[in-house]
C-alpha cells in the first residue's frame, strides 16, 4: 500500500502524545462507565464510521467574485486521489472519494481505480454536472438541463447522467447524485408544473438505467444559480420526485441548501420515516449556501441531526443507511486541513449522539418532560469525546493530532513544487 504521508512520521508524532491520550481516555472511560456506557464500544463505532470526501473539495473553491488559488492544488483526479488519501490516512474516517463528471473524467477508469486502490481509497457516489456548459458541448444549459423546454437539451443532459452511471460502475461506485441548477430568475419565466414534469420524465430515463445495486440521490437547493425558483427547490419537491421515481431513488440533504432557520433534523426524521434518506452533504452556513467547514458554526445542529440518525440506527429502522459526505468550499484554508477537521467534527457529532441516553429520552418524551428531554440531549452534547476520536485514529494507524502531523510532513510545500499552478482548476461549489 502506498503511503500518502510516511507512517514512520505519524508514529513518531503519535509517540509524543500517546501517554497523555491514554490518561485522558481512561478518565473518560471511567466517567462514561458511571452511566453504563462502554468506551471501547464507542471507539469501535468511531473506527467504523465512514465519510466520503468530494474530489472537488481538494482544490480551493472561490466565490462569484474571485478565487484565490492555493499552493500545490491538484490539477487532475489522480492528484485529487493523493490529497484525499492524505485526509484518510490522518483522519482514519474518509476512505471514499466522490467524483464529479466531467471534471474527473479520464480515458481509462480501470487505471484510475487501480491508482485509488494503491492508496486504499474507494469511490463514493458519482456526481453528474449539467449546471454548466463544457467546451464543445452541442446544447447550452443556460435555461436548464433535465427540465429544459427543448427535448434535445434534455436528451443531452440524460445522456450525460447515463455516462456517469457507466463511469461509476467501472469505479465500483453504488450511487449517482443528481443536482441540477434548473430554475428561473423571473416570476413568470417558467411554468412550475411543466418544468417539474419535464424533470421527472428525464429522471425516469436515468432511474431506469441504474444497476440493481445502485441508488439515485436527488439533491435539492433553494437558490443559485437560479434566484427566483429552482425545479428541485426544497425537500418537498425532492421527496415528491423520489417517491415518483421509485424505491432506489432517495433524497440527499445538503445542510446549506435550505431556507434560513429551517429545522433540518426534522426533515431528516421525515425522510428516514419514509425510507427516502439517501445521504448527506455536510457543511455549515450562516447566511445561505456558504459551504463553510462542518461544525464550525452550528455544532449543536449537526449533533441534533446525528441524534435522528442514531435514533434510526437504535430502532433498526427499515431501509436506513444513508451515505455521508462532506461538501464544502475552502477559500482561506488549506483544503486538506479543512477536510480533515470537518471529517473529525462530523465523526464527533456521531459519537456524541451515541452517548445520548435513549431510554431516558424516550421516557421524558412520553411523559412530556420538556426540560429533562432537552437536558438529556445537552448532557451528551457537552461531553468532550475527543479522546475517543483520537484513540480511534491511533488504533487505525492515523494521527492523534492530524493537523500537526500534516503540517510536520511538509506535504503542501512538496505539492507546491510538484504541481505548478496550471491557471485553471476543476474545483468548484456544488
Ligand atoms: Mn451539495
Amino acid at each position: 500500500m502506498k503511503e500518502a504521508i510516511p507512517s514512520a512520521l505519524i508514529a513518531e508524532q503519535n509517540e509524543k502524545l500517546a501517554r497523555d491520550l491514554h490518561k485522558d481516555y481512561d478518565a473518560l472511560g471511567e466517567k462514561l462507565s458511571r452511566t453504563g456506557l462502554d468506551i471501547e464500544q464507542l471507539t469501535a463505532r468511531a473506527q467504523a464510521f465512514e465519510l466520503a470526501v468530494p474530489s472537488w473539495g481538494a482544490g480551493t473553491g472561490g466565490t462569484r467574485f474571485a478565487r484565490f488559488p492555493g499552493v500545490g492544488e491538484p490539477r487532475n483526479i489522480f492528484e485529487k486521489v493523493e490529497d484525499c488519501a492524505v485526509i484518510h490516512q490522518l483522519s482514519g474516517c474518509t476512505p471514499l472519494i466522490s467524483p464529479h463528471f466531467p471534471w474527473d473524467q479520464v480515458e481509462d477508469f480501470s487505471e484510475l481505480k487501480q491508482y485509488a486502490d494503491s492508496y486504499g481509497m474507494g469511490w463514493g457516489s458519482v456526481n453528474s454536472n449539467t449546471f454548466q456548459d463544457q467546451p464543445g458541448q452541442t446544447h447550452s444549459y443556460k435555461y436548464g438541463s433535465l427540465s429544459h423546454t427543448a427535448e434535445a437539451v434534455r436528451e443531452q443532459a440524460v445522456a450525460h447522467n447515463l455516462a456517469c452511471i457507466e463511469w461509476g460502475r467501472q469505479l465500483d461506485s453504488k450511487a449517482l447524485t443528481v443536482w441540477v441548477g434548473d430554475g428561473s430568475n423571473h416570476p413568470g419565466q417558467q411554468h412550475f408544473q411543466r418544468a417539474f414534469e419535464r424533470y421527472l420524465d428525464s429522471a425516469r430515463t436515468i432511474y431506469s438505467a441504474l444497476p440493481d445495486d445502485w441508488e439515485m440521490h436527488i439533491e435539492h437547493k433553494m437558490f443559485e444559480p437560479a434566484f427566483y425558483s429552482t425545479v428541485i427547490q426544497d425537500w418537498g419537491s425532492n421527496i415528491l420526485a423520489a417517491m415518483e421515481l421509485g424505491d432506489k431513488c432517495k433524497s440527499l440533504v445538503d445542510l446549506g441548501h435550505h431556507a434560513p432557520n429551517v429545522n433540518i433534523e426534522m426533515i431528516v426524521s421525515r425522510l428516514i420515516q419514509f425510507k427516502k434518506l439517501g445521504g448527506f452533504h455536510f457543511n455549515d452556513s450562516k447566511y445561505g449556501d456558504d459551504d463553510l467547514d462542518s461544525g464550525s458554526l452550528h455544532p449543536y445542529q449537526q449533533f441534533l441531526i446525528f441524534n435522528e440518525l442514531v435514533d434510526a440506527e437504535y430502532r433498526q429502522q427499515d431501509g436506513f443507511g444513508p451515505d455521508y459526505m462532506l461538501d464544502q468550499s475552502h477559500n482561506v484554508t488549506d483544503p486538506i486541513e479543512s477536510l480533515i477537521n470537518s471529517a473529525v467534527e462530523v465523526q464527533r457529532s456521531y459519537i456524541k449522539a451515541l452517548v445520548v441516553d435513549r431510554e431516558a429520552l424516550n421516557s421524558y418524551q412520553e411523559n412530556n418532560d420538556a426540560l429533562m428531554a432537552s437536558n438529556t440531549l445537552k448532557a451528551a452534547f457537552n461531553i468532550d469525546v475527543s479522546p475517543i476520536l483520537a484513540m480511534a485514529r491511533l488504533r487505525g494507524k492515523g494521527a492523534i493530532d492530524p493537523i500537526a502531523v500534516y503540517r510536520a510532513s511538509g506535504y503542501r510545500a512538496e505539492t507546491g513544487k510538484k504541481r505548478p499552478a496550471s491557471g485553471g482548476s476543476s474545483s468548484g461549489i456544488v
